[in-house]
This record gives C-alpha cells, sequence and structure tokens, in this order.
C-alpha cells in the first residue's frame, strides 16, 4: 500500500527566475526533483519526476486562476459523473497544451535528456476499461479547450486496470501499482471532505447509516489546448472516520484496532476490470455511492456558498451520468435535497429531473446495471426506499396512458377475435345451411372479458416499472438502474446515430412513446490533440504545412481542406514516408515487446481493443490462419503475387471471461505458430501485443495502414478507436456497426471495406441459425486446423471453436460463420487496393481529410448546447 507521505505531497517547489526575470526551467526542474519519492536513483525516472512537478506548479496556476474566475462569475457547471476516466500519461499533452514544449524542450537538452526520453518514464493512469473510460477522459480535454465550466467527478483507484502479461501462451493479470512513485499530477485536499454512509437502518423516517467513511477530493487539473483555461478531475479517496479504534487497539484487538481503516481502503483500492459486462457485486454499489454521493454533496455546498436557495440548482448544474453506473444519483440527490436539506417530494423531484441526464454506452444486456432489491435495501435502505416512491409515482402517472393503450390493444384483438369468430361462424352456417340444419346461439362472455382487463394494465404496467422480477431468477426484485436514469434525467442520449436508434427501438420503446423528446444522439469523438496532433508529430506538421496553419488542432473541419493534396503526387509521397516512418515505431516496439523481427514493408493491419466475442478478434484470427493455410499451399508464382501482412492484436480480457481469455491464448498460438515457420517469411506476421493501453495505442495507431472494426452489426454503441485510426489516415474494415456508418458517410464508403449482414437482419438470422449449415469452406478448412491441434492444445480450444461451428454447444450468437465469406472477400479487396499504393495513399489522405467531424470539440459543443445549457467562459 502506498505510503501516506508519499500521496501528501503537493506544491512542492517555487518557480526559479534566472535573474532576467524569464523563469528558468531547467533550475526549476532540478529544484523539483528533490521532492521525488525519497531514495529514487538518478536517471530518466528522476528526471521525469522533476520535470511532472515543475510542470505541475504551472497547471496549478492555471488551475487556480480558472477556478476562482468561475466561482466570482458563477455560471452553469456540468459535473461528469463518471466511474472511469482513463487519462494515460499526462506530461505531453499538459506541455504541449499549455504552450511549454519549447521551453522543456531546451530545457531538458541543456540537462542531457529530452521530453520523449522523459515521457516514456511516466506510467499510465489507467482508472478506466476501455471506450466509455476514455471516452471520459476526450470528454474533459474538450471541455477545458472550449472553456465549458465543468468538472469531473470519479473515484481515484489506488490500482487501475490490470496489467497483462503473457505467460505460457496465456494472459495473466498483474496488479497496476500506478502511484508507486507518487502521483505529481493531482492535489490533495485535506479540506474538503464528507462523510458518505452507509448500511444501517430507517429511525423515525431518517435513515441511521451503520457504517461511514469519509471522502476526501484529490484534484486533476485538466489544462485546455492554447487557452488560459484549467479545468478539473475531482476523484475521492476513501478514509475512516477514525483511524484508528482506540478501545479495541488498548484492548489488544490490534484487526479491529483498524477495521475501519480496512473498510475504507477497499472501497477505492481496485477499479473493477469488467468492460461491457457487469459485476453485480455489493462493493461495486458502493463504489457507486460512494462517489456519487461526494460528488453531489460537494456541488450543493460551493452552491449554497453563493446561493441561499436550491431550487435554482438546475440553472447553475447539470450532472451527466456516464452510463448507469452514477444512477444511484438519482435517488441520492433527492434524499440529500429531502432530508438534508428541508425540501418536499414534489420540490425535489422537480429540480433532480431537470438537472441529471444519462448517457447510454452499450445495448449489451448483461451490461444494463440491476440490482437486486435485497442488496439496495441492505447498503442503502433510505434510497431503496425512495426509488420505491420515485416507482410508484411514476407508474400511477402513466396509469391512464397505458391503460388507454391497453384498452386500445384489447379493443383491436376483441375485434379480430369477433371478425374471426364471424367468419367461422358464417363457414359453419353456410355448411349447415347445405346440410339443410339450423345453428345455436352463442353464450355472452362479457363478464369475463371485464376482469381481464384489468390485468392486462397491471401486466403491461410491468414493462415500466423500475422494480422489476428477474426473469431467470423468480421472486427476486431487481432495479433496473437503466429505467431509473430514463424516468429520472431530462436527457437521454445514446453515442452514434445507429446505437441512439436501437435505443429507441429496443431498449426503451416503452418510454420514448411517452416521452420522446427526451432521446437525443451525441456521435461520440476523440480529442485531435492526443490522438493526432501529440501522437503523430510528423503527420500533423505535414497537415500544419499544406493547411498554412495548425488551426485544425482546435477546429477540425479545416482537415476537410486536406483534400486537393491527395491529388498531388508529390504530397503523397511525403505522407507515404511518414506513414513508413510510424510503421518502422511500431515495428521496433514490437521488437522490443515481444521479440518478434517484423518489416515494415507489409500491409500494417491492426486490431485493438478490450476482447469480446461480439468484437470477433475471433473472426480476425480464423481468418489469419486460412490466410497461413493459403501461404502454406502456394507456389512461388501464387506467393510472388500475395501481398504480405503484418497482423497486430492488442486487448484485455476480463480476468472472468472464459472465451475472451481463450481467444487471446488462441491468437499466442497463431502467433508463434506462423512466425517461427521459415515457409512463412515475411509474407505474414501475427503479433499480439500486451497490455494494449492508452500509451500503447499512441504508438499503434500512427502505424496502422488497416484497422479492424468488426463487431456484429448493432452490438458496437459507436466505437472511438475507428476514429482515431481514420483521421492517421488508416483504411477501415468493419461491419455497419456503431460510428463505422458515420465514418462511411464522411469519408465515402467507396473508401471502406464494408461487410457483414446489416442490424436489421440479425434478429431473424438468430432465429434460423438452429439449423445453420451453410459453412463457407474456407471457415470450416480453418477450424479444421485448430480442432487438428495445428497451433497445439486443441482441448483448450475446444470450447471456443463449438461456440461458432457447433449448434448443439455454441449457436454462434455473434454471427461469425454467417459474416466470414464476405469479411474475406472484404479482405481481398484490401489486398488488391494495396497493391495500387498510389491510390492506397490517395484514399489514405482522404481518411484524414474527412474525419474532423468526429473530434470530442464537436460533441461536446453538442452537449453544451443541447443537454447541459452550459456557456463557455473563458478568462479574460
Ligand atoms: C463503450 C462501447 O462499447 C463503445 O462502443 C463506445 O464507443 C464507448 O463505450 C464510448 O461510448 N462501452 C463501454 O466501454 N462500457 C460499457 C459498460 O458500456
Amino acid at each position: 500500500m502506498q505510503p501516506r507521505a508519499v500521496l501528501e505531497i503537493n506544491k512542492p517547489a517555487t518557480s526559479s527566475s534566472n535573474g532576467s526575470g524569464k523563469q528558468d526551467v531547467a533550475a526549476d526542474i532540478v529544484a523539483a526533483e528533490k521532492y521525488t519519492v525519497t531514495g529514487a536513483p538518478a536517471g530518466p525516472s528522476k528526471l521525469y519526476q522533476g520535470v511532472a512537478w515543475s510542470v505541475h506548479n504551472k497547471l496549478v496556476d492555471a488551475f487556480e486562476a480558472t477556478q476562482a474566475y468561475w466561482k466570482e462569475k458563477d455560471p452553469k457547471h456540468v459535473y461528469y459523473l463518471s466511474a472511469e476516466f482513463l487519462m494515460g500519461r499526462t506530461l505531453t499533452n499538459a506541455v504541449h497544451n499549455m504552450g511549454l514544449e519549447g521551453e522543456y524542450a531546451e530545457a531538458l537538452k541543456k540537462l542531457g535528456s529530452s521530453l520523449e526520453e522523459v515521457r516514456s518514464q511516466e506510467l499510465d493512469a489507467a482508472l478506466g476499461n476501455g471506450g466509455l473510460g476514455r471516452l471520459a477522459a476526450c470528454f474533459l480535454d474538450s471541455m477545458a479547450t472550449l472553456d465549458l465550466p465543468g468538472w469531473g467527478y470519479g473515484i481515484r483507484y489506488r490500482y487501475g486496470m490490470f496489467r497483462q502479461a503473457v505467460k505460457d501462451g496465456l494472459q495473466v493479470e498483474l496488479p497496476d501499482y500506478w502511484l508507486d512513485n507518487g502521483n505529481p499530477w493531482e492535489i490533495r485536499r485535506p479540506a474538503t471532505q464528507f462523510k458518505v454512509g452507509f448500511y444501517g437502518s430507517l429511525q423515525d423516517g431518517k435513515w441511521v447509516p451503520g457504517e461511514e467513511v469519509i471522502a476526501e477530493a484529490y484534484d486533476v487539473p485538466i489544462p485546455g489546448y492554447k487557452t488560459k483555461t484549467c479545468s478539473n478531475l475531482r476523484l475521492w479517496d476513501a478514509l475512516p472516520t477514525t483511524e484508528l479504534d482506540l478501545q479495541a487497539f488498548n484492548a489488544g484487538d490490534y484487526v479491529k484496532a483498524v477495521e475501519q481503516k480496512r473498510k475504507a481502503d477497499e472501497i477505492t483500492a481496485v477499479l473493477y476490470p469488467n468492460d461491457a459486462t457487469e459485476e453485480g457485486k455489493e462493493l461495486r454499489l458502493k463504489q457507486q455511492f460512494f462517489f456519487v454521493s461526494a460528488s453531489l454533496q460537494d456541488t450543493i455546498a460551493r452552491y449554497l456558498e453563493k446561493h441561499s436557495d436550491l431550487s435554482g440548482l438546475p440553472e447553475k448544474a447539470c450532472f451527466q451520468m456516464n452510463d448507469t453506473h452514477p444512477t444511484i444519483a438519482v435517488a441520492e440527490l433527492m434524499r440529500l435535497l429531502i432530508d438534508v436539506h428541508g425540501l418536499s417530494y414534489d420540490d425535489a423531484w422537480a429540480i433532480t429531473t431537470k438537472t441529471v441526464a444519462y448517457t447510454n454506452h452499450t445495448v449489451m444486456p448483461e451490461a444494463l446495471e440491476k440490482w437486486p432489491v435485497r442488496v439496495l435495501a441492505k447498503l442503502l435502505p433510505r434510497h431503496m426506499q425512495l426509488i420505491e416512491e420515485i416507482n410508484d409515482r411514476w407508474l400511477a402517472s402513466i396509469k391512464d396512458h397505458v391503460a388507454g393503450k391497453v384498452e386500445k390493444e384489447l379493443a383491436a384483438k376483441a375485434a379480430a377475435v369477433a371478425e374471426a369468430k364471424a367468419a367461422a361462424k358464417a363457414e359453419a352456417q353456410a355448411a349447415a345451411k347445405a346440410e339443410g340444419k339450423e345453428l345455436a346461439e352463442d353464450e355472452e362472455e362479457a363478464a369475463e372479458e371485464k376482469k381481464e382487463e384489468v390485468d392486462h394494465v397491471a401486466e403491461a404496467l410491468k414493462a415500466y416499472s423500475i422494480i422489476q422480477e428477474n426473469q431467470w431468477n423468480k421472486g427476486e426484485m431487481l432495479v433496473n438502474m437503466a429505467y431509473l436514469a430514463v424516468v429520472g434525467s431530462f436527457a437521454v442520449n445514446g453515442v452514434a446515430a445507429i446505437h441512439s436508434e436501437i435505443i429507441k427501438t429496443d431498449i426503451f420503446p416503452q418510454f420514448v412513446e411517452l416521452f420522446p423528446e427526451r432521446f437525443q444522439n451525441k456521435t461520440n469523438g476523440v480529442t485531435l490533440r492526443r490522438w493526432l496532433a501529440y501522437c503523430n508529430p510528423e503527420l500533423s506538421a505535414l497537415i500544419t504545412e499544406a493547411l498554412g496553419t495548425d488551426a485544425w488542432v482546435k477546429d477540425a473541419s479545416l482537415l476537410e481542406k486536406l483534400k486537393p493534396f491527395a491529388e498531388d503526387a508529390s504530397f503523397r509521397a511525403r505522407w507515404r514516408a511518414i506513414k513508413q516512418q510510424k510503421k518502422a515505431a511500431l515495428a521496433a516496439h514490437i521488437k522490443e515487446v515481444t521479440g518478434y523481427e517484423v518489416s515494415t514493408e507489409p500491409l500494417f493491419d491492426i486490431q485493438v481493443k478490450r476482447i469480446h466475442e461480439y468484437k470477433r478478434q475471433f473472426m480476425n484470427a480464423i481468418s489469419l490462419i486460412y490466410r497461413y493455410k493459403t501461404i502454406k499451399e502456394a507456389t512461388p508464382e501464387e506467393r510472388a503475387k500475395m501481398v504480405p501482412r503484418v497482423c497486430v492484436f492488442g486487448g484485455k480480457a476480463a480476468s472472468a471471461y472464459y472465451m475472451a481469455k481463450k481467444i487471446v491464448g488462441l491468437v499466442l498460438s497463431i502467433s508463434e505458430t506462423v512466425n517461427n515457420d521459415p515457409d512463412v517469411g515475411d509474407l505474414l506476421k501475427v503479433v499480439f501485443l500486451p497490455n494494449y493501453n492508452v500509451s500503447e495505442a499512441e504508438i499503434i495507431i500512427p502505424g496502422a495502414e488497416l484497422s479492424q472494426h468488426i463487431s456484429t452489426a448493432g452490438t458496437e454503441a459507436s466505437g472511438t478507436s475507428n476514429m482515431k485510426f481514420a483521421l492517421n489516415g488508416s483504411f477501415i474494415i468493419g461491419t455497419m456497426d456503431g460510428a463505422n456508418i458515420e465514418i462511411g458517410e464522411n469519408t465515402g464508403f467507396e473508401n471502406l471495406f464494408i461487410f457483414g449482414v446489416k442490424a436489421e437482419e440479425i434478429n431473424r438470422l438468430r432465429e434460423e441459425r438452429k439449423d445453420f449449415k451453410d459453412y463457407d469452406p474456407r471457415w470450416t478448412a480453418a477450424l479444421d486446423m485448430v480442432k487438428a491441434g495445428a497451433f497445439g492444445r486443441p482441448d483448450y480450444f475446444d470450447d471456443l471453436v463449438a461456440s461458432v461451428n457447433d449448434m448443439t454447444r455454441g449457436n454462434d450468437w455473434f454471427l461469425l460463420a454467417n459474416d466470414f465469406a464476405s469479411y474475406m472477400d472484404a479482405q481481398d479487396e484490401v489486398d488488391k487496393l494495396y497493391r495500387d499504393q498510389e491510390e492506397w495513399t490517395r484514399r489514405s489522405i482522404i481518411y484524414t481529410a474527412s474525419n474532423g467531424f468526429f473530434s470530442s470539440d464537436r460533441t461536446i459543443d453538442q452537449y453544451a448546447r443541447e443537454i447541459w445549457s452550459v456557456q463557455p467562459t473563458p478568462l479574460p
């Protein structure tokens, strides 16, 4: 565990002056080095610490100025509540955003080093799993850059996303000790503390918690690009209310004496390493409530410094809930307003539903959090009571609507039945008449029908209820957090156009019917600072030269002006040379990490993202097996015509995700077999780069020529790496899913390699799969090789193969077999185009030129205008 002393390092050095009034940055760095962790040896690591603390001081100055200004002006703020912020490294970003790169480069040169050298010493802040957490980090950058008053709020996990290593050909997970050398990017705020309660009971309607911890704030300054604005990410740490139980200590019960401390430590210890699936553990709910409660208390306290009446809160604050993880905010805001600040239920509800908004990030049913009532009632009894009340009032408010709907449906049904009966009767009468007989009259069934109607309304209301029965475990009652979020929010949005539609038609249709205006789309974006300007300085310099300005870094729509350059052969040559340079850097990295030597001539084909069945890394792997087989069987003439490839995979599998871990194992096995097969040579190299994270992505993405975004249509909400690759001039092979569709619309679909079935065909195809036999011969051949042990351990891969290829054991839920043939055809098209390097480069330029739309500045501008009503408030 981290020694307190290190964590308490605050603002160490003051800036030195060299006498001429100009700051001496080198002296500053050396002075700051003293504050590094005691005993750190001299060298790049210590130098990094010195540089970081020196930059820290400049950040703090900008931070204090911005926050003081905002406090004085009191504009409306947005508070981005998120259980995850995947920040990556800070140094390069901070230095560049603040325009300090010249000064620091010079200073470091004096000290015999460079920014490049020291930056690599920084550990990633990996307080997130994947897309959702990285999006939050991009959003903070854009909020600050656009001068929008707003903070992020989250948890200061002591262990971030696990480190992934490879042992015996399989993934192993190692703890992420990211705070080991202290964290120069945070400011501890011992004066900002709030109590957060758990458990206990309701006494005279009041909640008396059975356990309490203190939430203590740490501020992480977020510098905007080319602006004085420096925003804030406030992360909460948990402390015991009393460090030591003296009575227990004196009685010699040392375990009990530190019990409170241990419980507090547990809350902020680790990030749950699950992506797009839910853990459902009590500790997870505790984490969620902990940071939400502290954040709301903090916001209200700051609001009350300036205002006496909470009714104006919606004009000053908006809480954006990043997925369902912070949804308990709806109940906690109600509790704070009613129980702590004395408002009536109605007033509290009016305020809550004007300040809270919700973003959905996934349609995976297993990720839509549902907490058992039993767990909620135990951990947060008052909140459970409030949720029941919210639900009762909500259902009462829509009862007439639902009854009307049921009545209409029943009337329509009755009419259809009556019609069918009349037809049958007419038929019978005709038949009877033909036989010369008479028919008897029917009995009345009206009384029956009346009773049925009442039951129908109750039944129909269940679809709207926040509290529902578990369909897999009858009798267990669950709180559907997404429904609570929808009912409690004034805006609900998806993260790409197709996803926002699917939300309306498949996830929340019954709510859309009631308040269609609440549902919106906000297509994701990425910050062009980190994901183009800083990770690809060579390409950025060329873009700036061509456009005659670097204004595109802040106004991404200017990239459009690159289009004419695609037609210029000498520009294309320079573009290609830079891509080669970035490929060489990636090749060197591959060598360093895996030991594999790869040529920089082949096509660099990349799939990096969390490992998930719906993302279909397995399909990519199967295609590579077939490619390998083709190479092995080819004649020399055929081999000469082949397009060589370096195929890179990266991504973490959640530690308990059985199939995902096998997929990693398979890729590693293929890699070992193919890369060591002398027949194959440079025609194919397969690489698994372990521990994919933000910093790895910054090396990998600029070196990509083709990137794979091949999820089953309708499953990937948006994807954001597709945007990063496109902006770096990489082609996309992908399905009509998530933001691929909008990238296609912007780039021109003729420039993407699109394959596979469409989202609207998925349900039907899943139905039909029960007797699917239409396997592509390439598919069968490749899977047979796995089964036969061509990559070792056939038993280990047995379940994986069966999941997509044996309808008695798996049902190929993500339709790999259906899409495989068109995927392989699309891959052939890739090879064909790659042979024409001029045309390939031309289109690569078109990718960068066409995708400025996917800047998170555009996304955040839309949120600010269309949801938050927050205005830019730059310092004068
Ligand atoms: C991800 C989505 O899977 C991804 O498609 C999207 O681009 C990203 O959010 C940002 O919106 N979701 C997650 O990372 N996690 C969860 C729980 O949805």
